[in-house]
Parts: C-alpha cells; structure tokens; sequence
C-alpha cells in the first residue's frame, strides 16, 4: 500500500465554539469545513496545517464512539487517519496479514471520502483510520 500523508489528527471534545475559538482564533489556523456525519454519530469541524488538518470530533449522541471514548479517557487525541492511494486494496493486504481490523470494507467518511478502522488492539492502542478522498 502506499500512504500519501497524514490527512489529519481527530480530536475528541466536549464542546465545539470554545475549542474552535482555540484552533481558530488564538492559534490562528484556517477552520475550512464542518459537517454532521450521521453514519459515525459525529459533527466534525477541520482546520488546515499546511498540507494536514486538525479534525474536532463532537459526538451527536451518547451512543457514539467518541462520547463512549471521552467518557472512558476523557478528551484528547482520538486517532490518526493516513491518506491511501487505494483504500480497498490497502485492507486487502492487511487483511491478509492478519491485521485486525474494525471495519473489512470502506464506509462514508466527512468530505465524502473513503474511510476504515484499524483495530486499537492491532495498534498498540492508537486507533488509526485510513481514507481515500474523493478527489
Ligand atoms: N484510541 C485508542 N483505543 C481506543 C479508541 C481510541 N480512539 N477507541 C476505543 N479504543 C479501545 C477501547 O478502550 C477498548 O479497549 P479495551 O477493550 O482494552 O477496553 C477497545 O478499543 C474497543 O473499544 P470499544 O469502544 O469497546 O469498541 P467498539 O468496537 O464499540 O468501537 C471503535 C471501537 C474504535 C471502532 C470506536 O470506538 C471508534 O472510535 N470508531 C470511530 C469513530 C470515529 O472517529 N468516527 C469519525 C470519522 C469521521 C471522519 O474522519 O471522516
């Protein structure tokens, strides 16, 4: 497989303004896109790092991952998500290296990309998404 990049760190939060005012206005990053991904129970709000981005996660209800994740540890770094050139292909060859993953075949991410889980468990406990852009 190859990785292209670090398309960008998520970050799990309690709240979005004052966290926005953070990222947005004292540390004077460019916030360019927020959406709700109904699929991953998340609003999501991106902010450019020179060719990465800093993706806040708010979870949409309790049931979601990332309120299960800051009720266990609070808020904080969530996961990392390496762009691939080929997403299906990439969890082929995991797969078959007996990587565990969470999820066997892309599912709809923000931006309307491509995304996929690798297990935490299979990770030495950073939960790594990989995506595939539209683009
Ligand atoms: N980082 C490290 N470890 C994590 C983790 C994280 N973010 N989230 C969960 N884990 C650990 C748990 O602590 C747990 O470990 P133990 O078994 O030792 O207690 C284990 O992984 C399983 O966690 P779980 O919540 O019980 O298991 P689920 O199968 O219900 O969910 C996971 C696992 C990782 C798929 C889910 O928690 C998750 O975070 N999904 C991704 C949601 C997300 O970020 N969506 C946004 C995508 C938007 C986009 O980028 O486009």
């Amino acid at each position: 497989m190859k990785i292209k990049c670090i398309s960008h760190l998520g970050i799990a939060v309690k709240e979005l303004e004052p966290v926005k005012k953070l990222y947005g206005e004292n540390l004077q990053l460019e916030g360019h896109h927020e959406e709700v991904v109904e699929s991953q129970k998340v609003k999501v709000s991106f902010f450019k790092v020179g060719e990465t981005n800093i993706e806040l996660l708010l979870a949409t209800s309790p049931e979601s991952a990332v309120a299960k994740y800051i009720e266990k540890n609070g808020e904080g770094i969530h996961h990392v998500a390496f762009e691939v050139e080929d997403l299906e292909s990439a969890l082929e060859e995991l797969k078959a290296a007996g990587v565990k993953l969470i999820d066997e075949k892309p599912r709809e991410g923000a931006h309307g990309a491509k995304i996929a889980f690798i297990h935490p468990k299979a990770t030495h406990g950073v939960l790594i998404e990989l995506c595939q852009h539209a683009h």
